[in-house]
């Protein structure tokens, strides 16, 4: 039976575009679960009429910033200024791994927003870090104060704003019942969804005053919220349904602590989170690219199998998931590729389109991918902004 799953599964997954809906998935059915229906990736270019709450200004930069584009010394030759980047969650996985190739490339001031300072700082230290291209700074965001406390500060040091990158998250696949953030909403869609929110819709107005060529704003996504992949239907699948949980606050007491209304199920959480990840940047893609011309864009970077999110599973999962990716499903990728990946999404010059999924094929080739029905329903975006906006206090 196992030897007939492997070989069900290695053939199944010879495909070298992890994630991409592919014919050779068609009609395959591993492990109980059929694909044909989910496999219709519907990509859908509906553009919403949103009413625009925020106003922007091409404004100056701040007082102290440079102008991005120097005149430089020998004979009229530009030179760009350093990009300053804000990346959550670098302390360990892909976000330390993001920061080190950013930092080293010398083109970029990376500021590592984090909730565990001294981490943070050994982290940088021991990945060899230049100490003059990053700065950390506190953020926690499983609180909403602390999140606008963090945007306090990262605007008292006057420090221009070109690129966020929305990467930080937890999972709790063994958690039996649900935690909270400090605001009461269930830890997983707090911290990865509405703690995002909440920072991005802040930062806005920094992103939209910087001068820099190619401002972006990237939402790390993944392959698991994705129904229309294998990946993406290993129980329990991402569901929103009608966001009835959602509009209750996820606390839980009165309401449930699941978008859905469901019972509590920390990896379904932890699924859900990443479609509002996706819808997120869909939906302001929507509202502000073509007046504010910043770049909005998500990403699956392929399984780094090794990191700290798996940090609460079990042991034997710890073991045997890295090898499996590696071999079986050939979509493992180390910390240091992966890192390589989301910085070129942050830098590449090429990657400026907007509202766009990036995947990787297994020669670290960028393109474009298809997104799961849910997770590409515009007015599943709309209405998942408007519920978090009430949720995070800015509606
Ligand atoms: C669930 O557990 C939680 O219960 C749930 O609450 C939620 O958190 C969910 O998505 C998150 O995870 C996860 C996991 C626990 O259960 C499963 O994934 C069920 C399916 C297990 C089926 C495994 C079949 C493996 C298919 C490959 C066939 C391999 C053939 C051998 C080839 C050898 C080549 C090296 O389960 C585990 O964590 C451990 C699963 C133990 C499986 C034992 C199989 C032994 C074969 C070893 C192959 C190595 C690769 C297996 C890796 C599986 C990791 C998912
Ligand atoms: P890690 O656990 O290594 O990194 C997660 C980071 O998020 C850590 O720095 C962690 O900080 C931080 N974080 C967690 N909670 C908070 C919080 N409340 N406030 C601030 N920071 C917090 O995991 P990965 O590197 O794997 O995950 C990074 C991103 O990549 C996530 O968005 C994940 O969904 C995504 N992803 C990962 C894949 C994988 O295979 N690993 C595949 C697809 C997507 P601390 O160190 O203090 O815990
Ligand atoms: Mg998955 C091509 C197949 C593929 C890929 C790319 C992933 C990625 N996974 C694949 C297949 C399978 N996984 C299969 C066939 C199984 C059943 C044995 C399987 C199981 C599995 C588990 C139990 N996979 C997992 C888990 C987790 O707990 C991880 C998870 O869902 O976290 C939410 C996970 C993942 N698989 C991936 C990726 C990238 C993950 C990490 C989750 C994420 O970062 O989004």
């Amino acid at each position: 039976m196992a030897l007939q799953a492997a070989s069900v599964v290695s053939s199944a997954f010879s495909v070298p575009k992890e994630g991409k809906t592919s014919a050779s998935f068609k009609d395959s059915s591993l492990f109980g679960v059929s694909f044909s229906d989910n496999l219709k990736a519907e990509f859908s270019s509906v553009a919403l009429s949103c009413k625009r709450e925020f106003k922007p200004v091409r404004a100056q930069t701040t007082a102290t910033a440079s102008p991005a584009i120097n005149r430089g010394t020998s004979e009229g030759k530009k030179t760009l200024r350093k990009g300053s980047v804000i990346v959550t969650g670098a302390s360990s996985g892909l976000g330390l791994a993001t920061a080190k190739s950013l930092a080293e490339s010398g083109k970029w001031h990376v500021i590592m927003a984090c909730r565990d300072f001294l981490k943070t700082e050994r982290a940088a230290k021991s990945a060899g870090m230049p100490k003059e291209n990053y700065t950390i700074m506190h953020l926690d965001l499983a609180s909403l104060d602390s999140v606008r406390q963090f945007v306090d500060n990262f605007r008292r040091s006057e420090r221009p704003l070109d690129v966020l990158v929305c990467n930080a998250a937890v999972y709790q696949p063994t958690a039996k019942e649900p935690s909270f953030t400090a605001e009461g909403f269930e830890l997983s869609v707090g911290t990865n969804h509405l703690g995002h929110f909440l920072l991005s819709r802040l930062l806005m107005e920094d992103l939209n005053k910087s001068d820099y060529p190619s401002r972006r704003l990237i939402i790390v996504g993944s392959i698991t919220g994705n129904t229309n992949t294998l990946a993406g239907n290993v129980p329990p699948k991402a569901n929103l349904g009608d966001l009835r949980g959602l509009a209750g606050g996820l606390n839980g007491l009165n309401s449930s602590a699941m978008i859905d209304g469901g019972d509590f199920d920390g990896a379904k959480a932890y699924k859900d989170s990443k479609v509002c990840n996706m819808l997120t940047m869909q939906e302001f893609h929507r509202r502000y690219h073509e007046e504010t011309g910043i770049t909005f864009t998500s990403l699956y970077p392929g399984c780094i199998a090794t990191t700290g999110l798996f940090r609460e599973h079990i042991p034997l999962f710890r073991l045997l998931f890295p090898p499996f990716q590696k071999y079986i499903t050939k979509g493992y990728v180390s910390e240091e590729e992966a890192g390589k990946r989301l910085a070129q999404v942050v830098s590449d010059p090429s990657l400026t389109k907007s509202g766009v999924y990036w995947s990787w094929n297994k020669d670290s080739a960028s393109f474009e991918n298809q997104l799961s029905q849910e997770a590409s329903d515009a007015e599943k975006a709309r209405k998942v902004w408007e519920v978090s906006e009430k949720l995070v206090g800015l509606a």
